[in-house]
């Protein structure tokens, strides 16, 4: 039998403050989180639900070096900004804290500091790369160097993001300081270990034989970690931006922005209530932290092995892991910006926060990578939320007002299809308990939604509009039957979509409802007056997601570029104006084009440069085609010496440049021009 807990801790990953959270944050990790507090407080349940900005780690300090401010600074910026964003999309964390408070530096420090004086750690020194011109240790993100897999000359210490490699900063080749450009050396640090390998057993223990019905992703990526046996980790960091490791001798030491992040759930849920303790040190207490697959790893395997270490803490009950959205086709990148940005989307979607609520819901990452559409998007509102639940929730409502002046109608007696109807929608409560207990919100979704398909068949099959004019009576029985149908609907959406849910209790006139009273048919009692209907979710035209796609290919030509410019070759050598005057450039025109036989390359030109009718022999026969140069205009350089190729006079060069990707693109002038024009 299950184990009883008698109130409920949840987690959501601390978002790390160096840029704004997009819909592979909110798919992953938050709507779920969401919809599960959400349910458990529905249900009546204690919870309490943490979350905050993860303000420590080297990528901060890159950032604010960047931009010429402090790490403060920045981390400032984006709790604010992803704090305000969270709040519009409705997310109900009852705290969203944030990891350089004072609370949790100390609740931080006291944790470490347990575990050093109880000899918990390990301490070693190792060789690690110095900027001695910075007078610096350098984090593998702070060495760049050339990609040892493909070449890309801007790869990182710790990972190249051309080709995705993990790396080490020992394989990248000529590795120099981000810092100060210089090239660091091996010079010896001291830290300390969390040795993990001690805790091997206990983790097999608790994970692989108590915790199978963890989701498949998490419990086999536990499993190969521990299959292919633990190592100790380090648990500092040369640095001078995080919390400053609490023993002597270790100035200019941090601690690691993964031993310090967990425990920030910790004092989130002190600085929330004088009670944590309640939460974190009670067996009765749930523990369930919602993450993305790449926190896995830290979630499961070594906060759970710190936890442990301390010994006063509880440890989570299940971890339900997404795997990663996709944005049309193409992995979601803050670097390369290629997202779709909650704060932006709040401003450019007023009024829809539950629209991207929903469909982030029903396409979540759940078991697999997923990708979310634009399209996609359009077709789930427009099909779905507008032309179900919209459609349902709003004719109920209509038709009291036409038939009854808003006052609800008495239920009479229920026929067998009216019997059937009440019976399915009393049967969705138990389906959808099961799916959002059991972290299947894309199932659960379906089940909340199918309320209101079943109002919307139920009106649809006894039309009450055309019986109004027969049975009278019998209508009021119908409608009764479709507002106590549509209050039900607006408790099941609520976790889901709680914009919507409000809405329409709104729009009925009535209070929330609590959980428990799902699946009831006396939720609106007979005379009760309701308010005025209207539309709860509207269509979205093709023009608004042109926007959107639009956007996104700006971003992605707009990266192209930046690409390319990355292997732009370095100015050549100053010269003087005369020396430019010397070359003389015509503008010609291709007249014919044919392959040099015998070659691979080479091509016999005839232009006419205005000056002359003329033969340049080009070695572009790889790039172009003859049939697609005769009639173009290009660039001619006509005073170069001639020389001869294959025993044909070439008598000028053809313009041309070469792209990053090394293809041949003609230099042609913007409008037709007269042949013989002189460029310069
Ligand atoms: N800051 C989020 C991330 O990996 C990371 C989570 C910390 S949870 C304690 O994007
Ligand atoms: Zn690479």
């Amino acid at each position: 039998m299950a184990k009883e807990f008698k109130r409920y801790l949840v987690t959501s990953a601390l978002p790390y403050a160096n840029g704004p959270v997009h819909i592979g944050h909110l798919a992953g990790v938050y709507i779920p989180s969401d919809i599960y507090t959400r349910y458990l407080r529905l249900k009546g349940c204690d919870v309490v639900s943490v979350c905050g900005s993860d303000e420590h780690g080297v990528p901060i300090t890159i950032k604010a070096r960047k931009e010429g401010v402090t790490p403060q600074q920045i981390v400032d910026r984006y709790h604010a900004l992803i704090k305000k964003s969270f709040e519009g999309l409705g997310m109900s964390f009852d705290i969203y804290s944030r990891t350089s408070s004072e609370t949790h530096a100390e609740t931080a420090s006291a944790f470490f500091r347990k575990l050093y004086d109880e000899g918990k750690f390990i301490e070693k020194t190792s060789m690690q790369y110095y900027d001695e011109e910075a007078q610096t240790f350098l984090a593998d993100r702070y060495i760049v160097g050339t990609c040892p897999k493909c070449g890309n000359d801007r790869a990182y210490g710790d990972q190249c993001e051309k080709c995705g490699s993990t790396l080490s900063p020992d394989e990248l080749i000529d590795p120099h300081s981000a810092v100060s450009g210089s090239v660091p050396v091996k010079r010896e640090t001291k830290h300390w270990y969390l040795p993990l390998d001690r805790y091997e057993e206990f983790l097999r223990e608790w994970i692989l034989e108590g915790h199978k019905e963890w989701k498949t992703n998490v419990y086999g990526q536990c499993k190969s970690w521990l299959d292919g046996g633990l190592q100790p980790r380090a648990v500092s960091r040369d640095l001078d931006w995080g919390i400053p490791v609490p023993v002597e001798g270790a100035e200019g030491k941090v601690l690691y922005v993964w031993f310090d992040a967990p425990i920030g759930y910790i004092s989130a849920t002190k600085d929330l209530t004088s009670e944590w303790e309640k939460y974190w040190k009670s067996e009765d207490t749930k523990m369930v932290h919602f993450i993305g697959k790449d926190n896995i790893v830290f979630h499961c395997i070594v906060f759970p092995s710190m936890l442990k270490a301390h010994g006063d803490y509880i440890l989570p009950e299940n971890v339900p892991a997404n795997e990663f959205l996709n944005l049309e086709g193409d992995k979601i990148s803050t670097s390369r910006n290629w997202a779709v940005w909650l704060h932006e989307y709040l401003e450019e979607f007023p009024g829809k926060e539950d629209v991207l609520r929903y469909v982030l819901c029903a396409n979540a990452p759940e078991t697999k990578d997923n990708d979310f559409t634009w399209k996609d998007f359009q077709a789930r509102n427009n099909n779905e939320l507008v032309a179900v639940l919209g459609n349902f929730v709003n004719r109920a409502l209509v038709l009291t007002q036409k038939y009854y002046g808003g006052k609800v109608p008495a239920c009479g007696e229920l026929n067998d299809y009216d019997r059937q109807t009440v019976s399915e929608v009393a049967a969705v409560k138990a389906s959808l308990e099961a799916n959002i207990e059991n972290y299947r919100f894309r199932e659960a979704l379906k089940d909340a939604m199918n309320i209101s398909r079943i109002g919307n068949k139920y009106l649809a099959d006894t039309e009450p509009w055309k019986v109004i004019k027969t049975d009278p009576k019998r209508v009021e029985t119908i409608l009764n039957i479709a507002l106590q149908i549509t209050a039900n609907t607006a408790i099941a959406i609520e976790p889901f979509m709680p914009f919507s849910a409000a809405k329409i209790l709104g729009m009925l006139a009535a209070e929330k409802f609590s959980w428990e009273r799902l699946g009831a048919m006396d939720l609106i009692p007979a005379g009760h007056a309701i308010g005025e209907p209207a539309l709860l979710f509207e269509k979205i035209e093709d023009d608004v997601i042109q926007r959107q796609l639009d956007k996104l290919a700006a971003t992605k030509a707009a990266n192209e570029a930046a690409e390319m410019n990355q292997s732009v070759e370095p100015q050549k050598d100053t010269i003087q104006f005369d020396d430019f005057q010397k070359m003389d450039i015509r503008v010609s025109t291709i007249l014919e084009a044919e392959k040099v036989a015998k070659t691979k390359k080479l091509l016999k030109l005839t232009v006419d440069t205005g000056i002359d009718k003329r033969v340049i022999v080009s070695g572009i026969a790889e790039h172009f085609t003859p049939e697609e140069l005769v009639g173009k205009q290009v660039l001619v350089l006509v005073n170069l010496a001639p020389r001869e190729l294959k025993g044909i006079l070439s008598n000028g060069m053809i313009l041309m440049a070469e792209d990053a990707s090394g293809k041949l693109r003609l230099l042609q002038p913007g409008e037709t021009t007269n042949n013989g024009a002189v460029v310069g």
